[in-house]
């Protein structure tokens, strides 16, 4: 049997996009957590054959849209990525608007402004346009809050070290400077991807993380490196780990939520606050603190984050059962 997809591919500041434009499985449920557990349950394999290798790689990123589940937004958004379903991904949905904007895959009431329906709750896109392209995506995330300060956890054949874990869109564990680990700069790229299942394995055994508002979201999957800036316009550089293998390029919408409102949580931001984050190959998102709030008895932030995507290519991908790699392979 064979099965041919429309992609339209591009990325977001270094970060993969793969925009699924056809044909799109139909999803039971309501909402767009139910959409996506269904998806999970049922359509796993499109996934796993459009981002893995042979036809995409570690860092694969996608997404697609479907008709609005709520009455005021313009459309709904499930991600696919190398690492599952997420609930939330930043440098997805500016990627997925700005290749679906240009290309008239969605019709949204306001061009400049559109409401999504996404898994993890409602976003807001801000759309900056010069001529026919899109320039900016500037998305209005969930409500994002520090859920652990100060676990200590001991990381095999490493070292001992203190983390904390904040959600914004999804759980990261951030590392920060410490004894042992002195920045960003100071590991490789290598050294990310051999410790980071390491903290992440033990960060999930040491707590149980669950959405105080949402039990379909939950557990730490994402690890954010913090480090100091090298381009004077930001704030911060960051790394984040994800799936099996990969290192965002892009600075990581979801994981600046969460670096947001653990500095929030800590009286380092505010509301109006702006947080420049740079990614590990150089590129920058725009953060702002939009307004506090809280999620389930935490004190939250709602952040907003602004990056540019670009559109690279028009993509049909068939996957042959024929194929023994029909449905992906990864490798390590
Ligand atoms: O931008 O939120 C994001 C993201 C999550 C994983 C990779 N990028």
């Amino acid at each position: 049997m064979r099965h041919v997809f429309h992609c339209l591919d591009g990325h977001t500041c270094g970060n993969p996009v793969r925009l699924v434009t056809g044909p799109l499985p139909d999803l039971a449920g309501t909402s767009m957590s139910e959409k996506r557990a269904d998806f999970i349950a049922r359509h796993d394999w499109i996934r796993r054959s459009l981002m893995f290798e042979p036809r995409g790689h570690d860092m694969m990123s996608g997404a697609m849209f479907y008709p609005p589940c709520s009455d005021d937004a313009d459309a709904s958004i499930l991600f696919i990525e190398t690492s599952g379903c997420l609930p939330m991904c930043g440098h997805g949905t500016i990627g997925a608007l700005t290749l679906a904007l240009e290309n008239g895959v969605i019709a949204p009431a306001n061009r400049r402004h559109v409401k999504l329906d996404a898994p993890a709750g409602r976003i807001e896109a801000e759309i900056s346009w010069e001529g026919g392209h899109v320039s900016g995506v500037r998305i209005r995330n969930i409500a994002s809050y520090l859920a652990v300060s100060g676990l200590r956890l001991d990381i095999p054949g490493w070292q001992a070290i203190t983390v904390d874990i904040a959600y914004g869109g999804n759980y990261y564990i951030i590392v920060e400077p410490q004894p042992g680990y002195a920045d960003l700069a100071a590991i490789s790229p290598a050294d990310i991807l051999r410790l980071s299942p390491l903290i992440r394995a033990a960060a999930n055994q040491a707590v149980s993380l669950t959405h105080p508002e949402d039990p379909s979201v939950g557990g730490a999957s994402h690890v954010l490196w913090t480090g100091q800036p090298r381009d004077p316009k930001a704030h911060a550089r960051n790394a984040v780990f994800y799936g099996s293998r990969a290192i965002d390029r892009s600075p990581c919408g979801t994981g600046t939520s969460a670096r947001m409102a653990q500095l929030a949580a800590r009286g380092l931001l505010k509301p109006g606050d702006d947080f420049v984050h740079e990614s590990i190959i150089g590129s920058l998102f725009e953060g702002r603190v939009e307004q506090a709030t809280t999620v389930g008895g935490f004190d939250a932030i709602i952040p907003s984050i602004k990056g540019w995507a670009i559109q690279t290519g028009v993509n049909t991908i068939r996957v042959d059962q024929r194929d023994p790699y029909w449905d992906g392979f990864t490798v390590g």
